[in-house]
């Protein structure tokens, strides 16, 4: 679906004005179930009055939320810009509950602690799926903001965040995004985030699903307003919590689907030998629990009308009844746990038979048991297509500056119609390059020797993954990116490994950078080391090492730490690492080969 710039604000004249109030103890909150500015429902319009009533008796978030309705917030996106390119205010005087909360539902996240008045601006991009012409657009957009500040991360659910935006500077990238069918609307904050997919979908031999036409319809669901047919769909306005969903196209599970909350794993029918999905549920991380996915009993052929409507379905039990109070008890595994698996599965079959779209749920079905090794997506592989091959390229900790991004776009307008799709390890995959012109790609200066961009790293250096840290991101403990990539770097020089080594840095026990599916995972996190000077042991920054999580079929989460308190100085944590290295991943000294 092609948007105009503005269309945003189209305003749907059917739907009635009203206001609702919610008494509280103290306080009377007064919100308009439809947005004056925009025409369109609020987020809490779609609630029960029950659910109201809960989150108005809810955490500090709830509260904002009914108070001011995060749906509209691009329209204070322009309004703040338009003022301030007046001269008429400074940044500093937006309202703060803006700045630092509610724009978060168009993907601004102010970067309050690191970068006073810049914000973050996150993406979504289904599947992954980019081109050369937003790449560069990305590049054009924060190249202002100078090389520390204005660069482009690749994250960890296979999407991308621009960074260093000014709010003045907002509406035109807001535009040039949709003028480029991208926006950044309800990609962050209480919102389903971006819809992660296989990044071989259409290009692969072991195939099961092609996991595009997934993405793109569950994004539209969550992000197109079925009555206006604008972006944002208010419908999911109001959410509790954050919402993860992954669909799965083969056994490798390259979209991780144990740690999302709906999670789509592609499998046949045992009787028709239809191809469809066993659903798992409820994986998440957070700082209080790590939960890998359960199994939901269900299985749903693989059409659009099916995937949309469990999808749906859940999303709507989820929204007017999970948790309203308590935000680190507000995602899904707490409300299937208080129903019970069996009693959920029995509510989602119920909400779906009532939408009456002809919608089948099966038990679940047994999965594919014959041996299947998980393939690599660095490097160069065949495609299925004849002639084809797909170049997996390493982006270390998914950090592009703006001059790596322009050299991406014009190396996929040579190599792969434009076309760039991005994997949840924070990498770069060409698509659908000839043959006969592989070499030359190799060749390319932009994959060079001293270039940060590699077709074929080290085994460690190749496999490192890593969340924003302190440079950018105020919850953390530890800076990350950095460390990751120079670490790794001197792990690669220290030692030889016969297999891929998956090191995950996450800035703090949040996991962004998921450390408990890790080979091994560092944690941000607090340590103690003796100081000469003081003749006392000091705090200083440290870190927590996760062993042996797993991905893919045999997924397996790392809950315990391997190691606590390491301090997080090259000389005490690359020896830690090695001797990791060696003990566990059979890892031999360089010189010793
Ligand atoms: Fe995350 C919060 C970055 C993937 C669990 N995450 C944050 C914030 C928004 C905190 C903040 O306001 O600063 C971070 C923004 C930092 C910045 O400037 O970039 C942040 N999370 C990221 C990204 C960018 C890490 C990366 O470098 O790739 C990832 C963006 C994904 C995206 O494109 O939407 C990112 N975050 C994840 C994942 C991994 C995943 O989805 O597979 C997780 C664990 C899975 C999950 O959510 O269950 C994750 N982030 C969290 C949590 C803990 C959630 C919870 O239920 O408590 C928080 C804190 C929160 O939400 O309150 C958080
Ligand atoms: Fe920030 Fe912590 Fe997430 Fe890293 S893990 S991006 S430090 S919230």
């Amino acid at each position: 679906i092609v948007f105009s710039a503005n269309d945003a604000f189209i305003p749907s004249s059917h739907i009635r004005r009203s206001l609702i109030t919610t008494e509280l103890q103290a306080e009377t909150v007064t919100f308009e179930t439809v947005d004056s500015r925009t025409g369109k429902p609020t987020g809490t319009s779609f609630l029960p009055a029950e659910a109201i009533e809960r989150a108005s008796k809810g955490n500090p978030i709830e509260k904002a939320k009914l108070a001011k309705d995060g749906t509209s917030a691009f329209v204070d996106v322009y309004e703040y810009a338009a003022k301030i390119r007046e001269g008429k205010m400074t940044w500093e005087e937006m309202e703060a509950a803006d700045l630092n909360t509610r724009l978060k539902f168009v993907g601004m996240l102010h970067r309050d602690k690191r970068t006073p008045g810049q914000f973050m601006m996150r993406l979504k991009v289904p599947n992954g799926i980019v081109n050369s012409d937003q790449m560069r657009f990305y590049a054009d957009c924060v190249e202002k903001y100078g090389e520390e500040r204005g660069v482009v991360d690749i994250t960890t659910r296979q999407n991308i965040q621009l960074r260093g935006v000014k709010i003045e500077d907002a509406p035109d990238i807001i535009d040039g995004l949709h003028a480029r069918n991208q926006t950044t609307f309800q990609s962050a904050l209480d919102s389903v985030r971006n819809m992660v997919g296989s990044p071989l979908a259409g290009i692969d031999d072991k195939e099961m699903v092609d996991t595009r036409e997934f993405c793109n319809a569950l994004n539209d669901l969550v992000s197109l307003d079925p009555v206006t047919q604008t972006r944002g769909n208010p419908m999911w306005g109001n959410l509790p919590r954050k919402f993860n969903i992954a669909v799965s196209g083969s056994r490798d599970d390259f979209s991780h689907t144990h740690i999302n909350d709906i999670g789509l794993q592609p499998c046949p029918h045992a009787t028709t030998g239809k191809m469809g999905f066993n659903v798992v549920l409820g994986g998440y991380m957070s700082i209080k629990r790590v939960a890998e996915s359960i199994p939901a009993d269900m299985w749903i052929q693989a059409d659009r009308n099916s995937v949309v409507t469990l999808s749906e379905a859940i999303l709507r039990i989820f929204r007017d009844e999970s948790e309203r109070k308590d935000r680190q008890k507000a995602r899904l595994m707490w409300l299937v746990e208080k129903y019970g698996m069996k009693e959920f599965k029995a509510a989602v079959i119920k909400e779906i038979t009532s939408y009456d779209r002809g919608v089948a749920v099966h038990d679940a079905q047994p999965a594919p048991t014959e041996p299947f090794e998980r393939r690599e997506l660095l490097g160069v592989h065949k495609q299925k297509q004849e002639g084809k091959s797909r170049v997996g390229i390493l982006v270390p900790t998914g950090r592009l500056s703006v001059k790596e991004c322009r050299e991406i776009a014009d190396l996929a307008d040579a190599y792969s119609e434009g076309e760039i799709r991005l994997t949840v390890e924070q990498n770069i995959i060409l698509p659908n390059v000839d043959d006969d012109k592989i070499d030359a790609l190799l060749n390319e200066d932009a994959l060079g020797k001293g270039s940060r961009l590699q077709v074929n790293p080290g085994l460690i250096e190749g496999n490192v993954v890593s969340c924003t840290g302190a440079q950018f991101c105020g919850l953390a403990l530890i800076e990350t990116k950095a460390n990751a990539e120079s670490i790794a770097r001197k792990l690669e020089e220290l030692v030889t490994v016969d297999r891929p080594i998956r090191i995950h840095w996450t800035g703090c026990p949040n996991s962004c950078g998921q450390v408990q599916v890790a080979d091994i995972g560092i944690m941000g996190g607090p340590a103690r080391k003796f100081d000469e000077a003081t003749g006392k042991m000091m705090a200083v920054p440290g870190c927590k090492i996760f062993v042996g999580g797993r991905i893919g079929e045999d997924a397996h989460l790392s809950l315990e730490p391997f190691k606590e308190g390491v301090p997080l100085e090259e000389e005490i944590l690359i020896p830690e690492l090695v001797e990791i290295l060696k003990t566990q991943f059979g890892a031999v000294d360089k010189q010793a080969r």
